[in-house]
């Protein structure tokens, strides 16, 4: 060989020694480990959901996992936030999904795939599309060719996107996670997770390490696992980490120990405690699980927000719809600030590798604005030409949100009084026939609310000939558990005293459209004051503005507001419910503000405006409104404490 080959040889083998051999990502049954590149590997990761952070947030986050020493990310893809309608796929800014996995790959992280189709995730019917239930009758996460085809048809799409990104082909993706804690749900439908193994064989190819994650007790990897998917458990800190990974070692014999969730925190659910889990408990929990040598998903690293419509629900024995903050007391806020608990973690894992040397960077800035002052622009029922363009349905019975084709957000049910109503009468829904909260009106007067699960009643007054209106909120979908099949709308008949009340008008209403838009364009002369009813104020849009000279992320607590759903600058930041807790305040990114030209804020409150409409904008978050649920003990302890519905 040539001096100067043999020089080339020398050279590039020191530098490079994996050249001569491709990348490769598998199992090693006999060692019990991952095998990366031919050695023993163990993974130390955390989830962090892109659909819940904006994109140009996206490489700040990542950085920060990356110093906090963690060498993966583990990520979901929710199906029904990129195919919003059938055939219809949106894969654009926040929901670019292709570029949040080149940054991982810049940044140097492995990846952890799961892209579902079912993610649970505290996410809008757990990310199945709502779509689905147009056919009323459909099994979901079963062997209906209906929901087959749709799956095949979003795979087809997906699957070819993360081939060329997966690690045995040059890319960063060390595995994929078939279907999501599927021994949970009760269908328990093999043919089903074979359809999908088939499925990720035939796109991803025959190497790729797939694996299925189930709660740590035989009765949930029963249905769970498959044969050929490489079984993992969640847990949270447990003080016996050998007894928590015992289930799993009885249907997994050999290879590494994974935790697929190793639960940081917890999520919110609107009237409930907020929920924290001490720092020293998650570190402690950490620290033995890396003791035992397996591989480990913190879940959530940083939790981030269900901005717009996207919140989950859960159905332990009534429904309990997920706040909009995801917060889940993880190492990064909601806001992405570090805590103390990512420095905790930080120093648990130095012990088992090293972390990369250099500060976590800081967090961003963030900005106290001051007051709002708003103006009312008008009742919903009067803004009907703007929100409501296309003629309405009309039907004897009421209809679903589903069958008007409106998955999310709200609709109007109309109903024209047939005689004069002059005493208190009540109307009343069946038991759980609003999904999920009806404000009710007559004559543009508010009169109350029906909540499904608790309010039934509401009892009204009126005129021959006046309208009773229902505004309809879809509070979210049941993301876990039986009850996916969440229809949304008023899914009974109402009654008035004792008559079924026929012949209804509904009105689909599309605020995200005209507010994205701009809309509304306040002028002082245009302000309607409505006089106040004794119940409220009722469904009605408020519009305010302010300028700012520094752009940094900020939080809006709407103080002395009920309920309702609130915008800036044409983005949805999600819902705001002070009164019922335990979240306050909402975050704004800094992402969406403007400091060359005026913020603009829109408001849809539902039951009661403030006599005097302000808001403030604040530099730090109040989550815990009502006061805290320790996540000590019980909660955290096993998932046999915490899965309320193995049906
Ligand atoms: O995989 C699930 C996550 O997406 C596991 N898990 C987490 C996330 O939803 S609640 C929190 C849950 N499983 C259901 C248990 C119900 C109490």
């Amino acid at each position: 060989m040539a001096a100067g080959a043999l020089w080339l040889v020398l050279v590039v083998g020191s530098l490079c020694p994996l050249v001569s051999g491709d990348p490769s990502f598998t199992i090693d049954y006999n060692k019990n480990c991952f095998l990366k590149d031919g050695q023993c590997f163990r993974y130390i990761s955390g989830s962090i959901h892109y659909f819940r952070i904006p994109s140009s947030y996206w490489k700040d986050r990542l950085l920060k996992m990356y110093m906090t020493g963690l060498n993966a990310v583990q990520i979901y893809v929710p199906w029904n936030f990129h195919e919003p309608q059938p055939g219809v796929y949106n894969f654009r800014g926040d929901h670019d999904l292709e570029h949040f996995l080149n940054l991982t790959m810049e940044l140097g992280l492995l990846v952890i795939m799961r892209p579902g189709p079912y993610i649970c995730a505290e996410w809008d019917m757990g990310g199945l599309p709502a779509w689905l239930l147009n056919k009323k009758d459909i099994s979901l996460r079963a062997s209906d060719p209906d929901y087959l085809k749709a799956v095949d048809s979003w795979l087809s799409v997906l699957l070819p996107k993360l081939r060329p990104r997966l690690y045995n082909n040059g890319g960063n993706i060390i595995s994929v996670q078939v279907e999501n804690e599927y021994g949970s749900f009760q269908a328990c439908d093999y043919g089903y997770m074979r359809h999908l193994h088939t499925m990720f064989r035939l796109y991803l190819g025959d190497d790729v390490v797939l694996f299925t994650t189930d709660g740590n007790a035989d009765y949930f990897l029963k249905c769970g696992t498959l044969q050929d998917l490489y079984a993992t458990v969640d847990f949270g800190p447990v003080a016996n980490v050998t007894k928590a990974f015992e289930a799993m070692r009885r249907y997994q014999p050999r290879g590494p120990l994974v935790n697929s969730e190793y639960y940081m925190g917890w999520l919110d659910y609107w009237g409930d405690k907020h929920a924290v889990s001490p720092a020293d408990r998650v570190s402690e929990g950490l620290q033995a699980i890396l003791e035992s040598g397996a591989s480990v998903n913190m879940y959530m690293f940083e939790g981030g927000t269900n901005f717009g419509y996207w919140n989950g629900a859960d159905f332990p024995h009534v429904y309990k719809p997920i706040t909009t903050s995801y917060d889940y007391d993880a190492p990064l806020t909601e806001a992405g600030d570090p805590t103390d608990k990512l420095l905790a973690i930080r120093s648990v894992i130095s012990k088992f590798q090293p972390v990369p040397q250099g500060p976590i960077p800081p967090p961003t800035p963030k900005f106290f604005y001051g007051l709002v002052t708003f103006k009312k622009v008008g009742d919903l029922a009067d803004l009907l030409d703007m929100l409501s363009p296309t003629d309405p349905f009309v039907t004897q019975y009421p209809i679903t949100f589903e069958d008007a084709k409106q998955y999310f957000g709200f609709m109007l049910y109309r109903n024209r009084l047939t005689g004069d109503v002059p005493e208190p009468t009540p109307l009343s829904a069946v038991v759980s026939g609003v999904h999920d909260r009806g404000y009710v009106s007559v004559g543009g007067q508010f009169y109350g609310v029906l909540e499904r699960d608790s309010l039934k009643d509401v009892n009204v007054t009126g005129k021959e000939g006046q309208w009773l209106d229902v505004l309809v909120e879809n509070m979210g979908r049941i993301n876990y558990g039986s009850n996916l099949k969440d229809f949304k709308g008023l899914i009974g008949n109402l009654t008035l005293g004792t008559d079924i009340l026929e012949n209804w008008v509904m009105y689909p209403l599309n605020l995200d459209g005209p507010i994205s838009q701009g809309w509304p364009h306040i002028m002082d002369d245009q302000i309607l004051r409505v006089p106040k009813a004794g119940n409220g104020t009722g469904p009605a849009i408020y519009s305010g503005t302010f300028k700012i000279n520094d752009i940094g992320d900020t939080y809006l607590k709407m103080h002395k507001w009920t309920k309702g759903q609130v915008w800036i600058n044409g983005f949805n930041l999600g819902r705001y419910w002070p009164v019922r807790g335990p979240q306050v305040t909402l975050y704004v990114p800094g992402t969406i503000l403007s400091c060359s030209q005026v913020n603009n804020i829109t408001v849809l409150e539902l039951e009661n405006a403030p006599d005097d409409p302000l808001a403030m904008l604040v530099d730090r978050p109040i989550l815990n409104g009502t006061s805290t649920r320790k996540m000590s003990g019980s909660l955290l302890r096993s998932h046999e404490q915490r899965r309320w519905t193995l049906i």
